[in-house]
């Protein structure tokens, strides 16, 4: 098979190997109908004299027509948003001690995994950006199934009870009588239902933290949330939580340059996502489970069935078993991207349920809104979707059916095929779900063990560095300042002054309503391990904005451009116009942004060389209005020698993450150190 015009050269795995036999290229190719014939003119439809009405049986005209009118599908009802890639998973060490699960056995045994990446609220067009939960969608492609762990980028939830979901979203999306505001929660709707909904207290905070505007999907976590099981090969029963840990740490972006970014780049995350694979960094993710016995189902002050809390990684430790590897980007973002389907009931042997409400009622959820979705129930027949293992059982047509299942017999019990396709039992890979013992009446309540809503909304809180609280205080005081609604301000600021006071009398302050009088929740542990000041700080993959003009000194530049590469950031040379850049000696530099096409914001660093342009005073300006953001947003910014001037009549002051070149041996390696920190909290920005 030609695969000169595919970018996937490399060693190929059972699902790429199913993709290859759909995939279809039609360079050097002749145009036909759908049906197959020639086409002759693609450009007029048939119509009765060159000036005349078209006629009816132009059937290219029509075809074509018609199934541009029907090119789209609904968008998800949630996660509308996203972006995905294809990968491996590499198991480190066998788990056949908790789980019978096939490709968790053996130590280096590799998946074929697909990762779809969203943001909740925001319809498929809005910002990347927004202050969102993110989703952490995994397809598992193994030999006994698909396997889909279908997390999201914070380890807890709004609600305990799937019953209360559509409420949530109803509350989140824009409202309905104006659509307005897209993807944000900065509105009354939400608010009101957080006030009013008080479980949602711990994730609201995880929410107004930095964790929802991470600053790209390879440097954010996922969870599974919910707390599933883990059955091994003797049927014994184990609770699990699972983590995945980005290997360059967890990372986020300051608000204000999200805001910026919205505008600049709307792509912002999903661009960073395709070019670091492009490019050959390829995200990496380890997977973590947190482990329970059976027997210490009832240990803890909280419920393990209620996703609305996690279990602190200091009581139940991660244990990272394996590590997945995004390596390659999808060929059609329509095909693959929108038309997969994730589902948390996808499970394989070893894998099972818990009763977490929550969880019981994505089981339904799932497949339910796919009908609608992809059209049909037809839809695990789609690439994207399929297993590579053999599907084989009796279930029949429907629209859009792809397999041509030969022979009369589409039932079960039979004899006419030797009761085939026939049932296995457990031992030889059937799923047999776990036997738990349940008793008791039925009822529609809640469980008593589900009513602390604020101990872990506190240990979060406790747990926050001091600028992580004050981003907290600020993304509250951004958020529910929108709210219209005094007396919804009124009732968040009542509701969170359970979880710290002097936290809501300050939001309080901020939008204009009276200061909290409840109490706040006694906790007083933390768990440093949901800090991201705590978090992994390399330089890798980093990416610095060089603002330079000509007449640089080439020696200086070059020698830091060279050790920005050996510790593998990246740059882009920013100049007043795109081409070439030349220094005091006539060496050239090509510069492939200018400030109309790029900012700062699209920067974890600066390093500014500055000397002259043809309009030297626009110049000066534009980098001007670069430093001053960078240093807004607490990024590493690094001057060369010729780059002082520009330092000086900027609002930057010498201090924390400003390396400058004069005087400074090691500068580059200095300048390196500060980029790898990202942010400089201590700076005094005001
Ligand atoms: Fe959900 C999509 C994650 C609760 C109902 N959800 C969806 C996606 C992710 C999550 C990552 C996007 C999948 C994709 O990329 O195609 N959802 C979660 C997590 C939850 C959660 C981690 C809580 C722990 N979801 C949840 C509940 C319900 C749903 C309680 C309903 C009872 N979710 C859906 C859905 C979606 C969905 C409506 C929209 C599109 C789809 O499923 O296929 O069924």
């Amino acid at each position: 098979m030609d695969k000169s015009w595919s970018n996937h050269g490399k060693d190929t795995d059972a699902k790429e190997q199913q993709l290859e036999e759909f995939r279809v290229n039609n360079v050097g190719k002749k145009m036909t109908t759908n049906q197959g014939v020639n086409v002759s003119n693609d450009e007029d439809s048939l119509k009765s004299g060159v000036r005349g009405p078209t006629l009816m049986e132009d059937f290219h005209f029509r075809e074509k027509m018609t199934h541009f009118d029907h090119e789209r599908i609904p968008e998800r009802v949630v996660h509308a948003r996203g972006y995905a890639a294809h990968g491996e998973f590499v198991l480190y060490e066998s788990m056949k001690e908790y789980t019978r699960a096939g490709f968790l056995q053996k130590a280096g045994s590799k998946t074929p995994v697909f990762l779809r990446f969203s943001n909740v609220v925001g319809s498929s067009g809005s910002m990347d950006t927004a202050r969102d939960v993110r989703g952490f969608a995994v397809k598992f492609y193994t030999e006994e199934g698909n396997y889909d762990l279908v997390g999201n980028n914070i380890p807890i939830f709004f609600i305990q009870d799937a019953m209360k979901f559509p409420d949530l979203i109803h509350a989140a999306k824009p409202e309905p009588n104006n659509e307005m505001p897209q993807a944000a929660t900065a509105h009354d709707t939400f608010w009101d239902f957080v006030a009013n909904n008080q479980e949602s207290a711990a994730m609201v905070m995880w929410l107004m933290s930095d964790r929802a505007i991470p600053k790209n999907y390879r440097m954010m976590e996922g969870f599974g949330v919910h707390t599933f099981r883990f059955i091994n090969d003797k049927g014994k029963s184990r609770f699990v939580k699972f983590h995945w840990k980005p290997v360059l740490g967890v990372h986020s972006l300051v608000w204000d340059e999200a805001q910026i970014i919205a505008g600049k780049d709307t792509d912002f995350q999903r661009r960073d996502l395709w070019e670091s694979i492009e490019m050959g960094n390829f995200p990496e993710y380890e997977l973590g489970v947190q482990i329970l016995e059976q027997e210490e189902e009832f240990k803890f002050d909280f419920d393990i069935l209620d996703a609305t809390k996690l279990w602190p990684e200091e009581i139940v430790p991660v244990k990272i078993i394996g590590k997945l590897t995004l390596n390659r980007n999808v060929d059609n973002v329509f095909a693959e991207t929108e038309q997969v389907a994730f589902h948390p009931g996808n499970v394989v042997p070893g894998i099972d349920f818990t009763n977490d409400p929550l969880l019981q009622g994505r089981l339904f959820s799932y497949i339910d809104t796919q009908l609608l979705r992809l059209g049909g129930p037809n839809f695990a027949e789609i690439p994207i979707n399929r297993p590579i293992c053999p599907i084989h059982n009796n279930q029949r047509n429907g629209f859009s059916r792809q397999t041509i299942n030969v022979g009369r017999v589409s039932y079960h019990k039979n004899s006419l095929a030797n009761n085939t396709p026939s049932t296995s039992t457990e031992a030889k890979g059937g799923f047999v779900h776990y036997e738990e013992k349940v008793e008791g009446r039925i009822t529609r309540a809640r469980s008593k063990s589900f009513d602390d809503h604020f101990s872990q909304a506190r240990l979060f809180w406790n747990s926050m560095s001091p600028p992580e609280k004050q981003h907290i205080i600020n993304a509250f005081s951004f958020e529910v300042g929108k709210v219209n609604s005094q007396s919804v301000r009124q009732q968040v600021v009542d509701m969170f002054v359970h979880v710290d006071k002097e936290m809501a009398t300050i939001i309080a302050h901020n939008v204009g309503v009276n200061k909290p009088t409840g109490e706040q929740s006694t906790v007083t542990a933390s768990s440093p391990a949901l800090s991201q000041a705590n978090t992994i700080k390399l330089p890798q993959t980093l990416k610095v904005g060089v603002l330079i003009g000509n007449g640089f000194d080439a020696t200086e530049v070059n020698n830091v451009l060279k050790t920005l590469t050996k510790y593998g950031v990246r740059y882009s040379i920013i100049g007043e116009r795109i081409g070439a850049i030349e220094s005091k000696e006539g060496v050239q530099l090509m510069a492939n942004e200018t400030y109309l096409t790029t900012d700062s914001v699209l920067f974890d660093a600066l390093y500014v060389v500055g000397v002259s342009a043809d309009n030297q005073a626009k110049f000066n300006q534009d980098i001007l209005i670069n430093i001053n953001q960078a240093f807004r947003h607490y990024k590493p910014i690094g001057v060369a020698r010729t780059g002082m001037q520009f330092l000086n009549e900027s609002n930057a002051k010498i201090g924390p993450g400003i390396v400058v070149q004069t005087g400074n041996a090691d500068f580059g390696e200095k300048f390196v150190e500060a980029i790898a920190t990202q942010r400089f909290w201590n700076r005094d920005i005001y």
